[in-house]
């Protein structure tokens, strides 16, 4: 009777397990968890995507919407999987590096009466995701591009000229000690480093810009080291997301930073009536890539796909544009026609974008790259086992390394000083018990 009643016990138990986690997958289908950079949408478009959805699915979601401002802080949140977000917008070499590891879902595009939008994605930008496809497994069905860019030199033009912001030497100048920012952007720095190292090679051609940027020999790594130490007495900090704020006050006059950053910042500036410049340096440099992701642990596959479609609408794409100041990797003729600005005195060749009939169109140069400077850059790949080398060099440059050694001191220090007291201590009881017992001992032979 007894054993009857514990197995009794034990089958109510499982059946309320299973119903609360029923519960909570079908509470869970009503929620779509979103991981993007910092600063990275307009929060209105994010907001009626709720509605959208409800339209075109007749179902209600509730976003759960969390930021990041480092590539690697977000890899290591989706390695771990200790967080089920159903999309994640990582840059092309940790798409890569996610789809190496076998940690994405494929995207499901059957979007019923939806139209797919997904298909507005310029092919130029197909192409660059497609060379980090792997075996068996194209970039294209894992990844959706959001928005791309360069990365370049922010440069205040009452202290620099843009001459001077044309070329990386400029960084290495101790005229502007203590008056450089820097993202905290590995692969950007490294990539400049090596760049700037083989100034003369580039010169004359013996090198390439995506042959020196994706070379992680430990003597590549070694060189970068070696520059960008030379580089640090110059750097004021090392920025996430500050560093618009520091161009616009004019605290900083030059920032090694994102086209899209520069975007925003020339134009907050410009409203205070200080003037910024943002230059590709003509060594070359890194064109990156955004992509929405879907990790394996997402638990709303459904309201993910969704989301990148409804991301890819012209006119969505737009709103987040002219929010963030990145470009959009969406290449419908409403874009171009939105973005021509006949005011301007610059004409741009983005053919290779827009399609043909845009080889020479007005549009914000530093927005969208003109095709001369599209061609001096590359894209950077995923480092594999060398990661790591490339990181703890990072490391040394910016001194982290040194500050964890003095905390381990301090630690060391003071869990010395804790034996100390307790061995003292426990040697003063041990003498009080000693004398007690003396004197107990002493009691007993009177
Ligand atoms: C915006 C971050 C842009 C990401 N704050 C560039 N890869």
């Amino acid at each position: 009777m007894y054993r009857l009643f514990h197995i009794l016990c034990l089958l109510a138990a499982c059946l309320l397990l299973a119903v609360s986690c029923k519960r909570t997958d079908a509470e869970r289908a009503r929620i779509l968890k979103i991981y993007n950079w910092g600063d990275y949408i307009d929060e209105e478009v994010l907001m009626e995507f709720r509605d959208w959805y409800k339209e075109q699915t007749g179902e209600s979601i509730r976003i759960i919407y969390q930021v990041f401002d480092i590539n690697e802080v977000m890899l290591t949140k989706i390695e771990r999987g200790h967080e089920d977000y159903d999309l994640v917008c990582p840059s092309e070499y940790i798409i890569e590096r996610m789809l190496k590891n076998d940690l994405l879902l494929p995207i499901d595009r059957n979007f019923g009466n939806t139209p797919d939008y997904t298909k507005n994605i310029a092919p130029y930008i197909r192409e660059e995701l497609d060379k980090l496809s792997q075996p068996g497994m194209s970039t294209n069905d894992y990844a959706v591009a959001y928005m791309w860019g360069t990365a370049g030199i922010l440069y205040n033009e009452e202290f620099v000229t843009a001459e001077e912001a044309s070329t990386w030497d400029c960084l290495w100048n101790p005229y502007y000690k203590g008056r450089i920012l820097m993202k905290d952007s590995y692969r950007d720095a490294y990539g400049t480093a090596i760049i700037y190292a083989h100034t003369k090679e580039l010169e004359e051609g013996t090198v390439t810009v995506e042959q020196l940027i994706n070379d992680n020999s430990p003597e590549a790594i070694a060189l970068a080291e070696k520059y960008l130490k030379e580089l640090k007495p110059n750097i004021a900090g090392w920025e996430a997301d500050f560093g618009k704020e520091m161009m616009t006050k004019g605290k900083a006059w030059l920032n090694l930073t994102w086209s899209g950053d520069a975007v925003w910042a020339i134009e907050e500036a410009e409203a205070v009536g200080v003037e910024l410049g943002y230059e590709v340096p003509v060594e070359g440099s890194n064109i990156w890539y955004d992509g929405w992701v879907i990790p394996k642990y997402a638990r709303n596959v459904k309201a993910a796909s969704y989301f990148i479609n409804y991301m890819c609408r012209p006119d969505i794409a737009l709103r987040n544009m002219d929010t963030i100041g990145y470009v959009s990797a969406v290449a419908s003729p409403e874009i171009l026609e939105a973005k021509i600005d006949p005011e301007l005195d610059t004409w741009s060749d983005l053919s290779y974008f827009f399609g043909p009939e845009a080889d020479s169109v007005q549009v914000d140069p530093v927005q969208y790259p003109d095709y001369s400077v599209v061609k001096r850059c590359a894209m950077i790949r995923d480092f594999g086992d060398r990661t790591e080398l490339v990181l703890e060099m990072w490391s040394r440059v910016k001194g982290d390394n040194l500050n964890i050694s003095i905390l381990i001191l301090i630690f060391a220090v003071f869990g010395l000083l804790f034996f100390w007291i307790v061995y003292q201590r426990v040697q003063k009881y041990k003498q009080k018990q000693k004398h007690r017992r003396r004197r107990k001992k002493l009691k007993r032979g009177l």
